[in-house]
């Protein structure tokens, strides 16, 4: 009984379960003292390291969707699972038939007690709550299946890519299982090279998307816990040594060379082409043995900023495979209190967005969804967008990057992450790896966000500074900040000292003043101080209001209060010298459990600008007139 607890407890975590599988191991090796010879212990270290090979999930692949590829979106045949039936068998061991093996019965008398193909289905990409409602509030595992067929090709890896499910996901190909992710935003995938066939291959994926402790993030948020695969599904082919990742950027102060970096997959010294035809770059970069190139060159692009966004078609060309990325080249920096855009000054004309469509009341994917919200941005006049909470969708990005929009990225390190435990670092450190490397090609991204309105103590310090460390070293040319809180007050001036503004270069700052905390007018009086010379931009600050519903301006959700903290808020703002932008909380309603206020809120929080059907509410224009006149 003990064995199965530990067993169920330790369920999600792939690390923990190897943890586990070497306890047994070791466990098992001090009660065969009498058996220890040499020869035993190489056959159960050989076991022991087939019970973990499952495991491997491949380092994230930058740009999946740019290669030769199928997808795997469309319906999925799913079986919703609570009790998580077709993983445990009744004693709660994991169970060798469950619903993985996506069996028939083999004779009219055999019992298999599932059926994928008389069950409902479900569209991918796409969560699950917003497609059957019955589903609306479920939290648990749901197991979605496919089939298909693949031509094969001589010589090829294969790969399979799934943009995101939330949140942890065990995959199954033709019912061996290929690996387990966690995180509920990030891209992931698993090698299948020589286990694809070319006809009738099975993939059954378990997605739970239980809220945990020890997660990223954890069980306490402000949005919906959309479960599903919510992103794209892909079967992508690369030669045998492929470019697994690449970046190409100019350094601050500079517009004049373009330097470029590819990493292949394996070590091999290879030449690898690349092409800018519109700048006319035609050129070989040497790998070396370990099968890294690097390379600058003298070129004059046309700088990427909002008002041109100017991207390059740009051509990556190793043995059979060509990689097409479009790329737009500016740099940023801060100096002092200030914030440069390719060497000039800038203000941050910002709103916050969570990936969400209200229409549809669900995950937003893709580029249709993308257009939309973005193009409500521009309507308002920003030149900037929080992407909030988490990593956004690649389309989102890409859009960005098109309409000329300054992006902050962040991952969901928020509120009370379990900060003292180095498991939930390695999670918050992997998901900035794959935000990171899926993105760091998008001009669009000015920030990477570490974290949002995070207690301070010690081991929250410690814990964002690593990720600070950590993602210099994976991206120096970007500005890194995280939305902080003022957490000290003399009289009427808000101090922002939190420790952590050490080691950022933008001092985000999450304040509600006139709704959590005084009215609207106090802003009027208010003043700012900081103890660092470093730029602020207001990542958060708004109030509710129900689309419709008027009033006068001191009444909780009318428009008219929403309007006049607004109003309170920009006269305040526009008074702090060192502040460089700011992204109001929110463009659009959305969903949330935590707002139960009945006939107002009904499980919407009504922060947006515009309604949950997409109508602007009167702060909108209060915010589009301000922003017209912002320099
Ligand atoms: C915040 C959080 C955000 C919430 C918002 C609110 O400070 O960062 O996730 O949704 O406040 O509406 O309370």
């Amino acid at each position: 009984m003990e064995q199965q607890i530990t067993k169920k407890k330790y369920k999600g975590s792939v690390n923990e379960e190897r943890m586990i599988v070497c306890q047994h191991f070791f466990n098992s090796l001090r009660y065969i003292k009498e058996l220890t010879t040499m020869k035993i212990s190489v056959f159960l270290f050989i076991l022991f390291f087939q019970t973990i090979a499952y495991c491997q999930e491949l380092a994230v692949v930058n740009n999946i969707v740019g290669r030769d590829k199928i997808s795997l979106n469309g319906n999925w045949q799913i079986l919703i699972d609570p009790y998580e039936n077709g993983f445990y068998d009744y004693r709660l061991k994991e169970s060798q038939s469950g619903y993985f093996l996506n069996e028939k019965p083999k004779t009219k008398q055999g019992l298999i007690e599932y059926d994928f193909v008389k069950s409902d289905y479900l569209n991918v990409p796409g969560d699950w709550n917003s497609q059957r409602e019955k589903l609306e509030l479920y939290e648990g595992t749901v197991w979605y299946q496919k089939n298909f067929d693949y031509p094969l090709k001589k010589d090829k890896r294969l790969f399979l890519y799934f943009g995101a499910c939330n949140y942890y996901s065990i995959v199954y190909l033709n019912g061996k299982k290929l690996g387990e992710h966690e995180g509920g935003f990030t891209p992931f995938c698993f090698e299948v090279t020589g286990k694809v066939n070319s006809k009738e291959n099975n993939v059954v994926v378990k997605v739970d998307n239980k809220r945990r402790a020890d997660g990223v993030p954890t069980t306490n948020t402000d949005w919906y816990n959309y479960g599903g695969i919510t992103r794209d599904v892909y079967v992508a082919e690369t030669s045998e040594n492929f470019i697994q990742d690449y970046k190409l950027n100019l350094t601050n102060g500079d517009f004049k060379t373009i330097h470029i970096s590819v990493k292949l997959n394996k070590p091999e010294s290879k030449n690898i082409k690349l092409l800018i035809p519109e700048l006319k770059i035609s050129k070989e970069l040497a790998a070396n043995s370990n099968g890294e190139a690097s390379l600058s060159i003298n070129s004059k692009p046309i700088l990427w900023s909002p008002e041109n966004p100017k991207l390059y078609d740009v051509y990556l060309v190793k043995d059979t495979d060509t990689l097409k990325d479009r790329i737009g080249f500016r740099t940023i920096e801060t100096k002092g209190q200030d914030i440069l855009l390719n060497g000039k000054s800038i203000y941050l004309k910002g709103i916050s967005i969570h990936e969400e469509i209200p229409q549809r009341a669900g995950r937003a994917n893709g580029p249709e969804d993308a257009k939309l919200l973005l193009g409500w941005a521009k309507e308002l006049g920003c030149n900037y967008v929080r992407l909030a909470h988490y990593p956004h969708n690649e389309a989102m990005l890409k859009m960005a990057d098109e309409m000329g929009l300054m992006v902050w990225s962040e991952i969901p390190v928020y509120w009370t992450i379990h900060y003292e435990d180095q498991n939930v670092l390695k999670k918050a450190k992997d998901q900035l790896n794959a935000m990171v490397t899926q993105n760091k090609n998008r001009a669009s991204i000015i920030i990477w966000s570490m974290a949002n309105e995070t207690p301070v103590s010690d081991d929250r310090n410690n814990f964002i500074k690593s990720l600070c460390d950590y993602t210099r070293s994976l991206d120096n040319t970007r500005l890194l900040s995280a939305a902080l809180e003022i957490s000290h007050k003399e009289n009427d001036t808000n101090i922002l000292d939190d420790p952590l503004g050490e080691y950022l270069d933008v001092l985000g700052c999450n304040e509600y003043l006139g709704w959590y905390e005084g009215k609207p007018e106090d802003a009027l009086t208010k003043t700012w101080k900081t103890i660092y010379n470093k730029p602020m931009v207001i990542s958060e600050f708004g109030g509710g209001a129900l689309y419709g519903f008027h009033g006068e301006k001191d009444e909780r959700f009318t428009e008219e209060y929403q309007e006049y903290l607004y109003v309170n808020q920009l006269a305040m703002l526009d008074k702090i010298p060192f502040l460089k932008g700011i992204s109001p909380w929110i463009l659009v309603d959305f969903k949330s459990p935590r707002r139960q206020l009945h006939g107002i809120q009904d499980g919407w929080n009504r922060k947006g600008l515009l309604s949950d059907r997409g109508f602007k509410k009167k702060a909108w224009f209060t915010l589009n007139k301000y922003y017209k006149h912002k320099k």
